[in-house]
């Protein structure tokens, strides 16, 4: 596939946050195999070893940094660092998430300040980070990964939907702030998809697993797969003019109110 390169990435650097794992792994592996080389980060050593191996069996080109996301001085060490070994990057994704599925009369704030520090705080340090090296260059690709709850609520994930809701608006003033640097942010909005996050709320006979097949018009779960041209789409040339835009992937859930349980 390559439509005279407009959706090549060969020769760019891509770092990606959380994707040792579930839909950021995905993403990444679109990206790569676009022709970008990965920058992975992660927290856990032996899992971003188990990952690094599992891109370059793919035939990928991957590096891998552990930093938490959610610590500034951490991550411009760590951005810096990247920019020296790696080489200039030219995408960021933030996925890297937590999700905390408490019902808000029983969630206390360290709780719920956690869930906004990692899914909100987090993507807002490290694109100011990585957006300081855009600046000078004229360039950059940004994606935010939103989810369902950027646009609607659901019991128990108050904290989450704070937070991906925030993160829609961050999308949209950063993309503000930054399209005069030539630089693109962007979100994707996950639908609900089949990854370890969503394992608790999947298993077969759980009343949330059928309420989600029968409330997506397409009528399944996401395959993690189903994400990656919208990731490539978003950090290649083929969007240079998009900005502050979220693109929602999710089997039709926000195009419809659904339908009755007899239908
Ligand atoms: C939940 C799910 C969601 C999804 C996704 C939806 O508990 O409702 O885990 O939060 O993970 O973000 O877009
Ligand atoms: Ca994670």
């Amino acid at each position: 596939m390559n439509m005279n390169g407009l959706f090549d990435l060969s020769g760019q650097v891509a770092l990606i946050t959380g994707a040792t794992h579930g839909l950021g792994m995905a993403m990444a592996t679109a990206i790569g195999k676009a022709g970008a080389t990965l920058v992975i980060n992660g927290h856990t050593p032996s899992k971003m070893e188990e990952a690094l191996a599992s891109y370059r069996a793919a035939g990928l080109t991957a590096y891998g940094y552990l930093f938490d996301v959610t610590n500034a001085q951490h991550v411009k060490e760590s951005i810096a660092q990247i920019e020296q070994e790696v080489g200039p990057i030219n995408i960021l994704v933030n996925n890297a998430g937590i999700i905390k599925r408490i019902p808000a009369l029983e969630m206390d704030e360290a709780d719920f300040r956690q869930v906004l520090d990692v899914d909100l705080t987090a993507p807002f340090i490290v694109s100011k980070h990585v957006a300081r090296y855009m600046v000078e260059r004229r360039q950059g690709k940004i994606i935010n990964i939103c989810s369902m709850m950027s646009e609607l609520g659901r019991d128990t994930v108050s904290a989450y939907a704070a937070a991906k809701g925030g993160l829609k608006m961050l999308t949209r003033n950063l993309a503000t702030e930054w399209a005069r640097y030539n630089i693109q942010v962007n979100g994707i909005g996950p639908g609900y998809f089949a990854t370890e996050q969503t394992a608790p709320i999947r298993v077969d006979g759980h009343p949330f697993n059928d309420f989600i097949v029968r409330r997506t018009p397409a009528g399944r779960w996401g395959d993690p797969e189903d994400l990656g041209g919208t990731a490539v789409f978003l950090s290649s040339r083929a969007s240079d003019f998009i900005n502050g835009q979220i693109i929602y992937v999710d089997g039709g859930i926000l195009a419809t109110i659904g339908k009755p349980a007899n239908e």
